[in-house]
């Protein structure tokens, strides 16, 4: 809305002319959302502790998560309504994809927040049944599907990172697949929020991959030249991206350990899902792996740790899973399990962006 506004007075200066640019858009978005979170979350932290709406830990966990017991939690309901005002500022509001992302956002964030709400106001670690989260989480991946792919008709083919002409249409099959990626992203980045600090690092780095990925596929020529899909809208998905980048920034200024806020259910799965949504609009699902290879490592641990457990009764791999408990518990301090899992998370979001010339 501010954009268009900003832009319709280019006929009184040209300066104003600047805010049709896409790559400005993206700077003035990642700012506006950096400094709602920034200025708003002191205010929601002060409240949620007078309303003594704090963490509840588990007493299975490592030791020293502890004295984390009351820190305030939820901090994703600013994340989330930072990102979707800066949203509505920056982008524009007659793109589809747009709409749709925030769709996904803002109905994952909704799941989350009546689980965190339930926890707290039960006051035991029991919010809603792990069938009810799932079911209403593919609920909202069918409406995603029907409105992306049935309305909009939108390419039902597969990509493949590193190769140049492999593309596979899987017709119908993509609901599915929507499902594994949409709650597989969201899922993962709950399990990883974990430690402080350690889920939003990676998120930045797979949001600013995804925003360089959004700006090529959005754009004609970068798009052919450098064989990906084009994808025609998908450069306002850059501006997206670089808000979610800007939001997170704002969360690791609180976040960082020891945390003032845990960004609750109502962050992680609605952020998780948004990366995953916006991986299947651009085509580039695949490559969701490999960007957040950190994610994909934590939920696989989880995955081994469990079947494992079941299958040996009661024999573990790890010492504990989510893979950082593992690193925890043998001795690691928490903040070099984190700036360690920050470094990885790098890495792959570097080799991810490789793929770009690698074909
Ligand atoms: C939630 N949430 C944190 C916070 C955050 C199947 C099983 C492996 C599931 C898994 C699980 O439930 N994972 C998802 C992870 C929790 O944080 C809250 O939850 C939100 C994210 N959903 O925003 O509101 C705790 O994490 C710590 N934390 C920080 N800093 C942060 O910035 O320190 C979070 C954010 C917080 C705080 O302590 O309370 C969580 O871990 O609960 N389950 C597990 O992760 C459990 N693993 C387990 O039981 N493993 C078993 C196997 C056989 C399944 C094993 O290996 O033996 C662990 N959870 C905890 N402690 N808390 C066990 C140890």
């Amino acid at each position: 809305m501010l954009y268009h506004f900003l832009y319709s007075l280019k006929d009184i200066s040209i300066i104003f002319n600047v805010f049709k640019y896409i790559t400005f858009r993206m700077i003035c978005g990642a700012i506006t959302s950096f400094i709602l979170v920034y200025f708003l979350m002191p205010f929601f932290i002060r409240y949620m502790r007078k309303k003594q709406f704090g963490q509840i830990i588990r007493d299975e966990g490592p030791a020293h998560h502890k004295v984390k017991t009351g820190t305030p939690t939820m901090g994703g309901i600013i994340i989330v309504s930072a990102i979707i005002l800066s949203t509505l500022f920056w982008c524009n509001p007659s793109n589809y994809l747009i709409w749709i992302v925030i769709f996904i956002l803002f109905s994952f964030s909704f799941i989350g927040f009546l689980d965190d709400f339930l926890k707290i106001k039960r006051k035991k670690n029991l919010g809603l049944r792990a069938r009810e989260k799932i079911l209403a989480q593919l609920l909202i991946v069918c409406v995603f599907y029907l409105i992306l792919f049935k309305i909009f008709n939108f390419p039902t083919n597969l990509n493949f990172p590193f190769f140049k002409k492999l593309i596979v249409d899987i017709g119908g099959f993509y609901l599915i697949f929507s499902m594994l990626v949409i709650l597989g992203s969201s899922n993962a980045m709950n399990l990883t929020d974990g430690l402080d600090g350690l889920a939003i690092v990676p998120f930045i780095v797979v949001a600013g991959v995804y925003s360089i990925l959004s700006y090529v596929a959005g754009h004609i020529k970068f798009a052919n030249y450098l064989y990906l899909p084009y994808i025609p809208q998908a450069g306002e998905l850059a501006i997206f991206c670089a808000i979610l980048v800007g939001a997170g920034l704002g969360f690791l200024w609180y976040n960082a350990y020891p945390a003032e806020i845990f960004m609750g259910d109502v962050g992680s799965l609605a952020l998780g899902a948004s990366l995953g949504a916006i991986a299947i609009m651009i085509k580039q699902e695949f490559l969701l792996i490999i960007a957040g290879g950190l994610f994909v490592l934590e939920a696989i641990s989880v995955i081994l740790q469990v079947g494992y457990f079941k299958i040996t009764k009661g024999k573990r791999i790890f010492k504990m899973a989510p893979l950082h408990h593992h690193f925890e518990l043998k001795g690691w301090p928490e903040n070099k399990v984190v700036v360690r899992f920050w470094i990885v998370s790098i890495i792959c979001g570097l080799i991810a962006l490789s793929t770009l010339k690698i074909r």
